[in-house]
């Protein structure tokens, strides 16, 4: 059925980042400068605005993909601006956060085209910096004005669990084989996707119209919208980490494939004719080198 909302397109996705992404760097600065300056400074560094050592830079940061949904959201909502602004706010804080201690889990040295901030300030120090993230993505929410403040703080809440089930998941897949009845299925990709992605993206939509008390209609209809978005995304980025060009994904070639990570394309490969060889090529603990990483590209294709 149509969707009791409003909706709008536009020709110019980065513009319209960029328009976000400034918007909402006011109330996002404010927030960060409530933070301890030592935590606060990994907060900034992770967000992109200063060096390692607080010298002020831009390397730019991330997209500002969920700042810009948390925006556009809440206006399809009718919701006040204020609304759209802290929603962006919180998700911004809790993608941070997610990333600092994803960065961890992976061992992951490269961010953004820069160290992560483990690999700059050490272990400790970004796990703490992650934690004062998270509490401070829920101060922001739990601080905003209004009647529909505990029912925002819940939804955060709910999308939180669920991004710690999607990451549950995603490390629990490593520990199951590639083939037979124990292997990872697409039905089980896609419930972790839709956790560990969509759930966020997903709380992006819909956490401004929570915050203007729009009816549970809508919410429903623009955390849906963010769900399926996270998982396209989630797809996308898997299939990049198969055959990206290493200068755009800032990553080494098939580094996923050298990491023997179950993503989307492998697991559908591994469901077809193909699949016996390329799960006795990817089945081990080590590294694959790149000879190996390239034929497993090859099988997946
Ligand atoms: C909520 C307590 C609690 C734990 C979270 C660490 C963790 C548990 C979950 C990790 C979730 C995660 C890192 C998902 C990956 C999502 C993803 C594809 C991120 C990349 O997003 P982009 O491309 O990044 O929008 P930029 O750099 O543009 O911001």
């Amino acid at each position: 059925p149509p969707l009791p909302i409003a909706y709008e397109t536009s020709p110019d996705g980065p513009r319209l980042l960029s328009e976000c992404r400034s918007s909402v760097r006011p109330a996002l600065a404010a927030a960060v400068g409530r933070l301890h300056p030592w935590v606060g400074e990994m907060a900034a560094y992770s967000l992109g605005w200063c060096e390692a050592g607080g010298a002020p830079s831009d390397t730019g940061g991330g997209k500002g993909l969920r700042q810009a949904l948390a925006v556009l959201g809440a206006r399809a909502a009718g919701a006040p601006r204020g609304a759209g602004v802290t929603a962006a706010v919180a998700v911004e804080l809790v993608h941070t956060f997610s990333l600092l201690h994803d960065d961890i889990m992976d061992g992951d040295a490269t961010r953004r085209g820069r160290p992560t901030a483990w690999k700059a300030y050490g272990t400790g120090a970004a796990v703490l910096a992650g934690d004062a993230l998270l509490a401070l993505a829920v101060e922001t929410v739990a601080g905003a004005p209004g009647p529909h403040v505990p029912a925002a703080v819940r939804h955060l809440s709910a999308a939180l669990h669920d991004l710690v089930l999607g990451q549950a998941d995603d490390l629990l897949f490593e520990t199951r084989p590639w083939t037979g009845p124990d292997a990872v299925g697409p039905g089980e990709y896609r419930t972790m996707a839709e956790r560990k992605t969509g759930a966020l993206l997903g709380c992006a939509t819909s956490l401004g119209a929570v915050l203007a008390g729009a009816p549970a209609t809508t919410v429903a209809s623009l955390d849906r919208a963010g769900r399926h978005l996270g998982v396209a995304f989630q797809v996308a980025d898997d299939v990049l980490g198969v055959w990206g060009d290493p200068a755009v994904t800032g990553k080494p070639v098939h580094s996923d494939l050298r990491r023997r990570k179950k993503t989307f394309p492998v697991l559908s490969a591994l469901g077809t004719s193909a699949g016996a060889s390329l799960g006795r090529l990817l089945s081990g603990a080590e590294d694959l080198d790149e000879a190996g990483a390239r034929r497993a590209a090859t099988a997946v294709e």
